[in-house]
């Protein structure tokens, strides 16, 4: 099957919800209040401290009133591997993640391309959830797809198999069997490397594929909305695919500003910190 995919003008009212006659009765009532938060792309780092402050900041204001917190992907600049956990930088973080979990805010983390290797030991220090790329989850009634947004890139076949690369188990376990040194070496030529390329690649490479976004729609039968990040371009966008109606909510980066996707029985909202 072809999946025809088209930008179209929003329908009225899409994004609200009607409280009514899709949440259970069953509910505790704080749930139908508390908003779900979505974040993605902060890329923190031990070179841009106000972009943490940010963060932290956050983690403990706006994230606590919230009923979960997922994070879908490039919380960090890079990760060298979980053994990295006691750095400066790191331990700050690690600490506000842990206390908003323990306050009883369900957060989740989903791997970007900067932090595919955060694992168990950060996930217990944080008491976070990992979740699997794409993830599908219902809310408020609305089925509800999330994703970081890398692998749907594939015009840019070299960042692909970059991704198939880094992504295989044993080039994992040989890049976690070096020094701490070594990595972070390796991993900041990635990145000088990376930035080089970025100036050479045209903007339409760089943003996700429609067909691939088709395909992937099509496998999880038509999800209402979808969320992402990594391309760093926030916006709303309405398209319609084999007659069914989709919102797909791509979230901002931090380098200037936070911000974040509220999700309550009302329906969606985008906030700027
Ligand atoms: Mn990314």
């Amino acid at each position: 099957m072809t999946s025809e995919i088209n930008q179209i003008q929003p329908p009225p009212k899409l994004d609200t919800f009607i409280s009514e006659s899709i949440i259970s009765k069953d509910s505790p009532i704080s749930d139908l209040i508390k908003p779900d938060l979505f974040i993605s792309d902060l890329h923190l780092c031990a070179s841009r401290p106000h972009i943490t402050a940010a963060f932290l900041h956050f983690l403990q204001t706006s994230a606590t009133h919230a009923h979960a917190l997922y994070i879908l992907g490039d919380l960090f600049e890079y990760w060298i591997g979980d053994d990295d956990i006691e750095d400066a930088h790191i331990t700050p973080i690690i600490a506000d993640l842990r206390s908003l979990a323990e306050a009883g805010v369900n957060v989740y983390f989903m791997h970007g391309n900067r932090d595919f290797l955060i694992a168990d030991r950060f996930c217990n220090a944080t008491k976070i959830s990992l979740l699997q790329d794409p993830t599908l989850i219902n809310l408020h009634g609305k089925r509800v797809l999330l994703s970081h947004g890398d692998a749907l890139c594939t015009d840019d076949t070299a960042y692909q198999t970059f991704r198939h690369q880094v992504r295989n188990q044993q080039w994992q376990e040989h890049f976690l069997s070096q020094s701490l040194q070594s990595r972070r070496h390796q991993v900041e030529n990635i990145r000088m490397r990376s930035e080089q390329e970025k100036s050479t690649k045209s903007a339409e490479i760089m943003d996700i594929n429609q067909a691939a976004l088709a395909e992937l729609l099509a496998d999880y039968d038509y999800p209402e909305i979808i969320i992402h990040g990594h391309t760093h371009r926030p916006h709303q966008h309405h398209l319609q695919l084999d007659n069914h109606v989709i919102t797909r909510w791509v979230l901002g980066d931090w380098y200037e500003q936070g911000s974040y996707l509220a999700c309550d029985e009302n329906g969606f909202k985008s906030v700027n910190l």
